[in-house]
């Protein structure tokens, strides 16, 4: 099955969670250790990518570690075409929505199409829209910030990222928030975007989680809680609240 209609069969059902790892924020092997433990406390995907210090080498290794320990999609998440690993089993072929720089719009995915088609990796659509705060991704990425405040703003990038006919929408409140992407905003853009909506950036507790998912987000990402050595527990909470 690709990995698009397993996100999308999966998510039919229940509000399902991604766990990212940073390649350049810990060795393949304690990645590969990271992600057994999350496919074993339930996340339903894997996500590797970071919005600085991703290389070639550090990419692939890690991609490749993680294949060896774990049966769950492995899934780019680019902050450019500088690296692309061909043993992952997509890449979110992804466009940010609400960048000044139209390198981040367009320009990297016009250099990383022609990799991505030859060699062979499922591409897999998606608006990517950064709210305040937006963090490190915000600021390399020159985005012009959501406000917290304007759930309207959301709505028109969501719609004009269904519009423009791309497969998923992504709302991004930046890696370490100190606060998730707030609940009106998730609810209002869930009102009127029918695309499946990935909400991440700040979710660190079941509540939070919890919130998101009741707000209509179909599936939730968390990185920083894997960054902890002992996070079992904590991913564990966090997914039996998006189970539940
Ligand atoms: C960042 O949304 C993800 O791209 C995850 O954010 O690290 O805050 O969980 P956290």
């Amino acid at each position: 099955m690709k990995v698009k209609e397993y996100l999308m069969a999966k998510m039919r059902d229940r509000t399902i969670h991604m766990t990212l790892m940073d390649p350049a924020k810990q060795d393949p092997a304690r990645a590969a250790e990271v992600a057994s433990i999350a496919e074993s406390v339930g996340t339903d995907a894997l996500m590797v990518g970071g919005s600085t210090n991703v290389t070639q080498d550090n990419l692939d290794a890690t991609v490749l570690a993680i294949k060896d320990c774990s049966e769950l999609p492995v899934i780019y998440f680019p902050s450019g075409a500088q690296a692309i690993s061909r043993h992952v089993d997509a890449i979110y072929f992804m466009s940010m929505l609400n960048s000044r720089n139209i390198r981040n719009v367009i320009g990297e995915q016009i250099k990383g199409a022609p990799i991505v088609m030859r060699l062979g990796i499922e591409p897999i659509s998606m608006g990517y829209v950064i709210v305040e705060p937006g963090m490190k991704v915000g600021e390399v990425g020159q985005a012009d910030l959501i406000p917290r405040n304007r759930p309207d703003l959301a709505v028109a990038y969501g719609l004009a990222a269904q519009y423009l006919g791309m497969s998923f929408l992504y709302l991004e409140a930046g890696s370490g928030a100190p606060e998730p992407i707030p609940k009106t905003m998730i609810q209002e853009v869930r009102k009127y975007v029918s695309l499946p909506l990935i909400v991440g950036g700040g979710i660190r507790t079941p509540e939070d989680a919890a919130m998101t998912k009741s707000a209509g987000a179909n599936a939730i990402v968390t990185g920083t809680i894997v960054e902890n050595r002992d996070f079992a527990k904590a991913l564990g909470d966090v997914i039996r609240a998006i189970r539940s």
